[in-house]
């Protein structure tokens, strides 16, 4: 383990679905260690499955709490063996997965008080939870409670000019109203309700750490504009349900939420000095990860294609989430998701290209921009937006057709998936062309022939930065950030500097131009 003795450290956590992880960074942005314990293997006892208890209706997902608490005692034993000198910790930070909910029953805040250091948490906070499986952000049993909300406010669109988003099942208000509504005691004797993000940093802090306001726009309960809750939204979701989440706060900029509790100086060795900036959620926990510069825009090309933009204006919409942005809390983050993405590209490289990454960028460099008009739209599982399936495929006279050659096929598909990323990115408020800069990131971004193709269609410059766990180190960088309050520029000032692979291609604008305005009526006729 590489040890800087001179400088402070800043560490991140970052409580994702499946694992916890913690990376050390030094002043210079160097990473100098890194652990992380994952709930299935290294809990087997909790008997999750991807750190989830998928129930029997298959649309109710949740997490035990309890597990969570145990993986932190796990973790941080791993990494005081290994030598690591907590007592060089500055300040620490992180993430949780977004909208998941956590309820402490009446009496935990006492306890969190009063950790004894000679016994692990998990022991003393066994009886702190008033429900002991949390909901998690897979969970998609409350389409009643998205109706009953958007209802109360006066529809979708008014609830997404309000909170960022319209009714969506994961959303941790619609959450909370079904446990006020189906488990009406354990609801009335819940004294908190953390997020996960939140509920990390009150473990950090040994008292309840407030909901900081990038996580808070994941509830459908935050008004983002004037960064307070909404009466009329918690009115619908709760009985005191104010009184239940506390105040919300900034994410960063010279805002922390507490000192390190007495237990981590004592159990750990941490300086009783070190702060807890507020944790957030891990969408913007990777955008700050990423270091971006202000009107960024991020392409994610993974499992799934995640656009995530930083915003000075938002626009309220049916699609797509806005969140307030974790580094600036006057701009915003949009993250707009797509289901079909890496899978569905494999799926034509091995029909199209016999399985060779070489022979699918061949493909691409042999057609041309545009296709000469044929354009295909391929969503193998169902699309989020639109939300709809299946393939179809229209040639230069907007005729149906059966197929395309190979070389179409192979163009066709990511023409018509970053048609659909530039086009959501749009609705969502941003304003693309040459002066943005799109950085890719995810398996796909190795490859640059798919990266000139984004460039084209976005005509935009394409960067590509390639930053693992981007959740915990934006929580090391957020950590920083909070307590240094220097520009966010100087705090990543030794992130790797992302690097230009593609700019667009003379013409690229006139032809996307046009074929976006296709792209747009045809998937409004699917
Ligand atoms: C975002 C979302 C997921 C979780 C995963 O809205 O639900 O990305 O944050 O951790």
């Amino acid at each position: 383990m590489a040890q800087d003795t001179g400088s402070g450290v800043y560490l991140g956590f970052d409580f994702s679905t499946q694992q916890i992880k913690v990376i050390a960074v030094n002043e210079d942005s160097k990473v100098l260690h890194e652990a992380a314990v994952k709930f299935d293997t290294d809990l087997p006892e909790f008997k999750t499955q991807g750190g989830a208890h998928i129930h029997d209706d298959k649309v109710t997902v949740t997490a035990p709490t309890l597990m969570w608490v145990k993986a932190l005692d796990l973790l941080l034993d791993q990494v005081k063996t290994s030598g690591f000198d907590f007592s060089k910790v500055l300040a620490i930070s992180g993430a949780g997965q977004q909208h998941g909910s956590v309820y402490w029953k009446t009496g935990a805040q006492n306890t969190l008080r009063q950790l004894d250091p000679v016994k692990p948490l998990h022991q003393q906070l066994q009886d702190s939870f008033s429900v002991a499986d949390s909901p998690i952000w897979m969970d998609a049993s409350t389409t009643t409670q998205c109706q009953q909300l958007e209802t109360a406010v006066g529809g979708p669109m008014r609830l997404a000019e309000i909170t960022g988003a319209r009714g969506f099942e994961r959303y941790t208000g619609n959450q909370i109203m079904k446990i006020s509504q189906t488990q009406p005691d354990a609801y009335s004797k819940t004294e908190r309700i953390s997020l996960v993000s939140s509920f990390a940093a009150t473990l950090f802090c040994g008292d309840y750490a407030p909901i900081d306001y990038s996580d808070g726009s994941g509830m459908n309960l935050l008004d983002i504009v004037n960064k307070s809750w909404s009466q009329e939204c918690l009115k619908a979701c709760g009985e005191n349900l104010a009184e239940k989440l506390g105040e919300p706060v900034p994410s960063t900029l010279l805002w922390y939420v507490g000192k390190i509790s007495k237990y981590f100086v004592d159990r750990y060795g941490f300086s009783p000095a070190c702060q807890v900036v507020a944790f957030t959620g891990d969408n913007p926990a990777s955008l700050a990860g990423l270091a971006p510069r202000e009107g960024d825009a991020i392409v994610s090309l993974g499992t799934s294609d995640t656009v995530f933009l930083w915003l000075n204006e938002q626009k309220a919409g049916l699609e797509g989430h806005i969140f307030v942005n974790p580094i600036d809390p006057m701009d915003y983050m949009a993250l707009v998701c797509f289901k079909n993405g890496s899978l569905t590209r494999e799926r034509i490289q091995k029909e199209c290209a016999s399985g060779s990454w070489n022979t699918f960028s061949s493909c691409l460099t042999s057609t041309p921009m545009g296709n000469n008009g044929n354009i295909g739209i391929y969503f193998d599982t169902t699309e989020i937006q639109p939300l709809a399936m299946g393939t179809s495929r229209f040639n230069s006279n907007g005729e149906k057709v059966e197929s395309f050659s190979p070389e179409v096929e192979v163009r066709a598909v990511l023409e018509s998936q970053f048609l659909a990323r530039r086009m959501y990115a749009e609705l969502r408020g941003m304003s693309v062309g040459p002066q943005t800069r799109v950085l890719a990131t995810g398996g796909a971004s190795s490859n640059k022939a798919i990266l000139q193709v984004l460039s084209d269609v976005f005509n935009a410059p394409v960067y590509v930065t390639d930053v693992p766990n981007s959740a915990a180190l934006g929580g090391c960088y957020r950590a920083k950030h909070g307590v240094t309050g220097m520009n966010f520029s100087e705090v990543v000032k030794g992130h790797p500097e992302p690097v230009c692979v593609a700019t667009p291609t003379k013409g690229s604008a006139e032809i996307y131009q046009r074929l976006s305005e296709r792209y747009k009526a045809l998937e409004q006729q699917m």
